[in-house]
């Protein structure tokens, strides 16, 4: 049966994705954060997209900058907000961090903070998936800069060679760390790289729900049908630095004022509409209320117990 894109569904995720990003920045200014933290601001339709329509059994290999990721494939707000401060309620006892969140019941593998490192895993679980004759995919995601990497074309190459149930998606965002793609990509795109592994690659407009969800969904469908590997780019943009460490500085203001303009969340409001799918007043609605689930869930995990047996440097959070 072809899966239903529910766009506002997807929308709710991207706006949750949003407000969470912006209560990270606020908190992080109030010194109450831990570590560099990685956002997606910008990036959200392609993150959100291409996990939410995912089925409950398929699964995903995630990113440093995993948010959009982890709330399309269903992982709890409450929770994740837990892992970011460190409570014992996180996915990962408060130990892991926002990198590293699994969840075996949502579909999410187990991150890493190596580049490209999620590739290898999700090729491995696509040959698993194979083997065991289980109709499930895995979508992989990437960035730009992981596409340079030897984990890259290693997995694409095996990926290619035994036809695995497997979507990479690469949310192409113009940046590794502060180096534009200009400067460490040797190609136009990355889609280009997929047909010498003997898998069809794509562009598409990371910034439209309406493009990313399509072309995934495509991509399941061939390789739940035994047509392989798929290589979708997503482009886009990061809108903020390369983490709460780097407030950017370094982008080109015309580029990003170019990419302002096409902020995924107004786009993806002005598609409701457009579509009939929402109307003003609801997308204020679902607006308010995303907002409210943001504040509820970090005041939530702000006054959640610590993991039992850590003691916090009282210089690092104070409270
Ligand atoms: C193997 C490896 N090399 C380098 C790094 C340091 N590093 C962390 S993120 C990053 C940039 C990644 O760029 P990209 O894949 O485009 O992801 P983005 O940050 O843009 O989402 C680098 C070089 C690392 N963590 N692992
Ligand atoms: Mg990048």
């Amino acid at each position: 049966m072809p899966r239903v894109i529910d766009y506002r569904r997807i929308y709710g995720l991207m706006l949750q994705t949003r407000y969470l990003e912006q209560a990270i920045i606020d908190q992080h200014k109030q010194g109450k954060t831990y570590g560099p933290l990685h956002l997606c601001i910008g990036q959200e339709a392609a993150g959100v997209a291409a996990s939410a329509v995912l089925a409950a059994e398929d699964v995903i290999t995630t990113t440093h900058r995993g948010h959009a990721h982890y709330l399309g494939k269903g992982i709890d707000l409450k929770r994740l907000c837990c892992e970011i401060w460190g409570k014992a309620e996180g996915y990962g006892q408060g130990r892991a961090g926002h990198m590293l969140v699994v969840d075996r019941a949502s579909g999410v593998l187990p991150g890493s903070g190596i580049v490209g490192g999620g590739l290898p895993v999700a090729v491995g679980q696509a040959l698993a998936f194979q083997i065991k004759r289980e109709p499930r995919v895995v979508v992989a995601f990437l960035g730009d800069g992981a596409s340079n990497t030897g984990a890259f074309h290693e997995s694409l190459n095996m990926a290619g060679l035994w036809r695995l149930p497997v979507v990479f998606c690469c949310e192409s965002n113009m940046y590794g760390l502060t180096v534009h793609v200009k400067d460490h990509l040797s190609v136009q795109d990355v889609a280009v790289r997929a047909p010498a592994y003997n898998l069809p690659g794509s562009v598409v407009d990371g910034n439209r729900m309406e493009a990313v969800a399509p072309a995934v969904v495509a991509a399941v469908e061939r390789a739940l049908s035994g047509g392989g590997p798929t290589l979708i780019e997503a482009k886009t943009y990061r809108l903020h630095g390369f983490s709460t460490s780097d407030g950017g500085g370094y982008q080109n203001p015309d580029e990003l004022a170019t990419w302002r303009a096409r902020d995924p969340i107004t786009l993806g409001a002005d598609y409701l509409i457009a579509t009939g799918l929402a109307s003003r007043a609801e997308i204020e609605t679902m607006d308010r209320q995303a907002h409210r689930d943001v504040n509820e869930a970090v005041a939530y995990a702000q006054a959640a117990a610590n993991p039992a047996d850590v003691v916090l440097p009282a210089a690092v959070f104070k409270e």
